[in-house]
């Protein structure tokens, strides 16, 4: 069995921002493909880019009009055949972004849908009569904020959307829309796809009775109103498994496909996603990284509790940063943005890298007259807004950062100038290089990929654990933070080899396990095989 996840790294690219090839200001196909051989040489094994089917783009896309036609803006299909076949001749996968559970209102089937109650195309969105005093069905709120029930005043009824008006929501409970859905799948592998992340799988089913939800007592105005109430009844229903157990089946059709599934939930929920053996999702995204307290001991516990959740059918993985949430250095700053990287490099599972994060792209200011996102302009509080993590890439000194011609859709960082790919690429203790190392590395040895993974212990600033085979034993210790610390590790790291360090220089420990950790570092040591346990 194929399972090439388990020692590669994905690369998500949101491809507005990777790079323009026609000088509008928006990045392409054409621009992915000129720039392959970045990816390759970064070292990831696999890319996966957001949506790049014909939309409206009221979500960026996230929102599909037809799901087999790639959006002008971005190309053409025969742009998408020519990036995928020179993907698979870099030795690199290709990952598609699936957006099952909610269609563009200018999709075909919603137009139909929305004509009249007795079209045949109804039943595939979900369509309700008001409550008796005429408002909405229940409190099921947007995602995006406000009811996410909208009236359609020419049939009398409402219809459901999770995410924007703009968005209805499939019916997965019809067999029809499965079966539509599932094709849609097929016409992607037949074309040689390597597999889908599919988007907020967590929400396929919703309750058959859309019972009220709960209201959630940790509520307070200022909050998002999708925190109101807990999504008891509006997502992560029990028969949501058997939907994606047929997705599964869809992709095991072919040979060495992933499925990977975005689930925002806790981890006990999250693991539930792995599904009986064979019958899950392959990855569902583990995201906790993304927003945990950057604090050894937390993280360490977080660890723990994901390892020992992980079924032994299941594989894990890892995710720093995506396009919904802030990058790690604006998160972390620029010095523990290496120490992440470290970190996402070195624990057990399938790393996602998010583009940009190997230049340390930290926080970008975005002018209020230049806001996209749809949900930022929604929310009460002001300071949220995904833009941030969506700007372009930064390949040069060139103007516009060599991402393109033309004043880029979103504003560039401010250090440009320096925080660029060819500029990184000349300084041996850049961001980026340390990218590439610590994924030569992972290549390299057997243990960071396919080891097992144990806490070695955690304090106020350090984070160490190892990863072991039976031939091999590596040890990652991790300073967490801008002071110095001094930890002692087992005997079985007595003296050990310093295999990489984020600072050159890094001592050895002592004979007996003595090690000072310079702040920000990272040190990667070879430890004694098989003995000590
Ligand atoms: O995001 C799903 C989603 O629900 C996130 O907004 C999530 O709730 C939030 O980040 C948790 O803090 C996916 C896509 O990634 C996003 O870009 C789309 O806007 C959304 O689905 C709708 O398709």
């Amino acid at each position: 069995m194929t399972r090439w996840w388990h020692d590669e790294a994905i690369y998500q690219i949101y491809p507005r921002s990777f790079q323009d090839s026609d000088g509008d200001g928006v990045g392409d196909l054409e621009g992915i493909r000129r720039r392959l051989p970045h990816i390759a040489e970064l070292g990831v094994g696999a890319i996966w880019l957001s949506p790049i089917f014909l939309s409206p783009m009221r979500d960026y896309g996230y929102d599909i009009a037809d799901y087999r036609a790639i959006d002008p803006l971005f190309g053409d299909m025969e742009d998408f055949d020519r990036l995928l076949e020179e993907t698979h001749a870099q030795g690199l996968k290709l990952l598609l972004d699936f957006v099952p559970n909610h269609t563009s209102d200018e999709h075909e089937w919603f137009k139909e849908s929305a004509k009249s109650r007795e079209n045949p195309r109804r039943d595939w969105y979900i369509w309700k009569d008001p409550a008796p005093d005429g408002g909405p069905p229940n409190n099921w709120q947007s995602n995006f904020g406000g009811s996410a029930w909208e009236w359609d005043e020419a049939t009398g009824q409402y219809y459901y959307h999770a995410f924007l008006k703009s968005q209805p929501d499939l019916n997965w409970r019809n067999p029809a829309v499965r079966s539509a859905m599932l094709d849609h799948l097929r016409f992607w592998l037949d074309k040689g796809v390597d597999g889908f992340r599919v988007d907020v799988i967590w929400h396929l089913i919703k309750d058959a009775q859309f019972r009220d939800n709960p209201p959630n007592p940790d509520w307070h105005p200022g909050r998002p109103d999708i925190d109101r109430y807990l999504q008891t009844h509006s997502a992560d229903q029990p028969e949501v498994h058997g939907v994606i157990a047929e997705m599964r089946a869809v992709i095991d059709a072919y040979p060495g496909r992933l499925l990977i599934g975005e689930i925002y939930l806790p981890i006990e929920r999250l693991v539930t996603y792995y599904g009986e053996a064979g019958e899950g999702v392959h990855l569902p995204f583990n995201f906790q990284l993304l927003s945990a307290a950057w604090e050894p001991q937390h993280l360490a516990a977080l660890i723990d509790e994901y390892e020992e959740a992980v079924p032994g059918h299941g594989w894990p993985n890892w995710v720093l940063s995506n396009h919904d949430q802030p990058r790690i250095a604006a998160r972390v700053g620029e010095a523990q943005a290496k120490v992440a990287a470290m970190l996402l490099l070195t624990l057990r599972g399938t790393p996602t890298l998010y583009y940009g994060d190997e230049i340390g792209i930290g926080q970008v200011e975005i002018p209020a007259d230049r806001i996209h996102d749809p949900w930022a302009k929604q929310e009460p509080d002001t300071s949220f807004n995904r833009d941030k993590a969506r700007t372009p890439m930064q390949w040069s000194e060139a103007e516009h950062a060599g991402f393109s011609t033309q004043e880029p859709w979103l504003p560039l960082t401010d250090d440009r100038a320096g925080r660029n790919v060819a500029a990184l690429a000349r300084d041996n203790s850049s961001i980026l290089c340390l990218y590439r190392a610590l994924l030569g590395l992972r290549r390299q040895e057997e243990a960071l990929r396919t080891g097992s993974y144990r806490l070695l212990c955690a304090d106020e600033s350090v984070l160490a654990y190892e990863r072991c085979t039976a031939e091999s034993r590596i040890g990652v210790v991790l300073n967490m933070t801008d002071r110095p610390a001094e930890i002692v590790l087992p005997d079985r790291f007595g003296g050990a080899e310093v295999l990489f360090g984020i600072l050159p220089g890094a001592d050895r420990p002592s004979g007996d396990g003595r090690l000072s950790v310079r702040p920000g570092d990272g040190i990667i040591l070879r430890g004694k095989a098989g003995e000590g346990s």
